[in-house]
């Protein structure tokens, strides 16, 4: 059978992990790919894309020359409402079905399965589901035995239940990059590990610990071997040279590093990052790491405030952790990214200074800052919609409208000026003199976010490089296609 993907933005490990799995057994794959560069962290503007010749109807007739059985979409709540766009228009054009799966579906699963633009809906981990899909629709066989799969079905919505996870990971074939290789998007990402040992308020891990209770661990680890394969297949067949671990926090168990590390170093030999959680940063496993070749760690700080990390995020670390991490990473010259975020519900004015506080503190090399949002089906979200900063139902505009995270927040916070200008200010900050940040307090008086996010965009290259190359690939890629 023939399935074709649809996604934006930026490349998919989901996508890939589906694909590979539905071409080794006998499936035909393929992918449309839009990478939506007029629309990214640091501005919106979609007539961008247009121009250098990536629009609907080109996407469309590309569609056509595959000539799928099948549209799969893989979303999340950012690239939802885009998705379903996607889907009307192919589903006109082809009159095929579509499926959807990924962390969109996990946080609204009854308003996806309710919406007619979707026939079929897959919940969790997608590889076994999907092709059992796929075979049933093939031998024209009733899909409604098949785990983890809802869909319509005479007026109601067939739920069936998940399947266990997939315990061994090494099972599982490499992902499928060719698929983005051939269409854009491919950034070598990777990761070592699925899901995560702990459950923040307002992260998607918490949905999948309560979905898949009792159905195995949804923190699993790869075997440190078949990890090095995959980077090998990156640097030799993609020819990439720098490789982004993408796992929810890296792998830091001894045992595991030990063989990642010298195996790495002697098969590999590239730079790499990481996401770090800094529970885990101990003196001895951040000095492999630095010896292996990582030159990053990206740190999900989020808040600078005990009562809000502990509180109202249930972060797992306390500050403590977060200091001695950040001494250690930076003894054995490793740079620091560290992600924060801005404006959650009922966050005071002095605990977002606090945020801001800390870090001046901790002197990462770089802040990336993003705007709270409530990701459905979290407790974080169940305790915005409770105090009343969104309304009823808010979660259906998450379908029916474009928003962004990084644009709008949904609920209008009381200090929203304050976060504006912060958002747009501490990743310039980050890279000035410490006596600078006593500007901060006179600069966040009024609105100066609009000049900043311009200043910001312009020291890019400088602030944030990995975020620039990957933005500067997708514009050459999609330039490249469209003269080629
Ligand atoms: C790596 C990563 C990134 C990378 C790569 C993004 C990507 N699209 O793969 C980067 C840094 C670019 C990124 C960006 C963003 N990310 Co991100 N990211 C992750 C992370 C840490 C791992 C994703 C991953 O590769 N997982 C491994 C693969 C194998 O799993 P998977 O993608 O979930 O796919 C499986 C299933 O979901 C399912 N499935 C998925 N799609 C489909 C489709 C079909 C048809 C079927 C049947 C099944 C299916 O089957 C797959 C295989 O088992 C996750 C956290 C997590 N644990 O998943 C957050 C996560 C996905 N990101 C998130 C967010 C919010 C974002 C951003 C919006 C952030 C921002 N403000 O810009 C952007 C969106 C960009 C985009 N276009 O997707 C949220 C999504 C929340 C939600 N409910 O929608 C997550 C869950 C983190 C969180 N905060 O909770 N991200
Ligand atoms: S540590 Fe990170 S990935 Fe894990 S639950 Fe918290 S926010 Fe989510």
């Amino acid at each position: 059978m023939k399935i074709l993907f649809y996604f934006e933005n930026t490349e998919s490990l989901g996508i890939e992990y589906l694909s590979a799995f539905l071409k080794r057994h006998g499936h035909e794959t393929d992918l449309i790919f839009h990478p939506k560069f007029g629309d990214n962290p640091y501005f919106r503007m979609p007539l961008i894309d247009s121009v250098i010749g990536v629009d609907d109807r080109a996407l469309i007739e590309k569609a056509k020359r595959f000539n799928p059985d099948l549209l799969a979409f893989s979303t999340n709540i950012t690239i939802h409402s885009s998705a379903r766009k996607m889907a009307r228009m192919l589903k006109e054009s082809l009159g095929v079905p579509a499926v959807v799966g990924g962390h969109a579906v996990e946080a609204m699963p009854e308003i996806v399965a309710e919406d007619p633009v979707f026939d079929y809906v897959i919940l969790g981990e997608g590889e076994d589901a999907l092709l059992e899909l796929v075979e049933a629709l093939e031998k024209g066989r009733d899909p409604s035995d098949i785990r983890n799969l809802w869909f319509r079905k005479n007026g109601s919505i067939v739920k069936n239940p998940l399947r266990p996870l997939v315990s061994d990971l090494d099972t599982l074939p490499f992902p499928d990059r060719d698929i983005f290789a051939r269409n854009g998007g491919l950034h070598g990402f990777i990761t070592g590990s699925r899901g995560c040992p702990f459950k923040c308020s307002f992260c998607a891990s918490c949905i999948m610990w309560d979905s898949y209770k009792g159905k195995g661990s949804w923190y699993r680890v790869r075997s440190p071997e078949k990890v090095v394969d995959e980077c090998v297949v990156l640097k030799e067949k993609y020819g990439f040279d720098f490789i982004h671990f993408y796992d929810d926090t890296f792998p830091l168990k001894m045992k595991w590093l030990d063989v990642f590390c010298a195996d790495y170093k002697k098969r590999i030999g590239l730079p790499f990052d990481i996401i770090l959680q800094p529970i885990y940063a101990k003196s001895q496993q951040i000095k492999m790491l630095a010896d292996a070749g990582c030159v990053q760690v990206n740190i999900g700080i989020q808040s600078g405030d005990a009562r809000v990390s502990k509180e109202l995020l249930n972060r797992p670390e306390e500050q403590g952790h977060i200091r001695e991490a950040v001494r250690i990473v930076k003894e054995v010259g490793i740079k620091i990214n560290s992600d924060i975020m801005l404006g959650f519900p009922d966050e005071t004015r002095e605990e977002i200074w606090n945020t801001v506080k800390f870090m001046r503190e901790l002197k990462p090399d770089t802040i990336h800052t993003a705007f709270f949002f409530p990701l459905p089906g979290t407790p974080l979200a169940k305790y915005t919609e409770e105090r009343g900063y969104v309304k009823k139902g808010w979660e259906k505009e998450i379908s029916d409208d474009r928003f962004s995270f990084n644009f709008t927040g949904v609920f209008n916070h009381p200090e929203k000026v304050l976060i504006r200008n912060l958002k747009a200010l501490l990743p310039l900050f980050a890279l000035l003199p410490d006596r600078a940040w006593d500007m901060l307090p006179l600069l966040t008086k009024n609105r100066v976010e609009p000049l900043f996010q311009v200043l910001y965009m312009a020291s890019l290259p400088f602030l944030d490089p990995p975020a620039f190359d990957t933005y500067w690939e997708r514009f050459t890629g999609s330039v490249f296609k469209r003269f080629k």
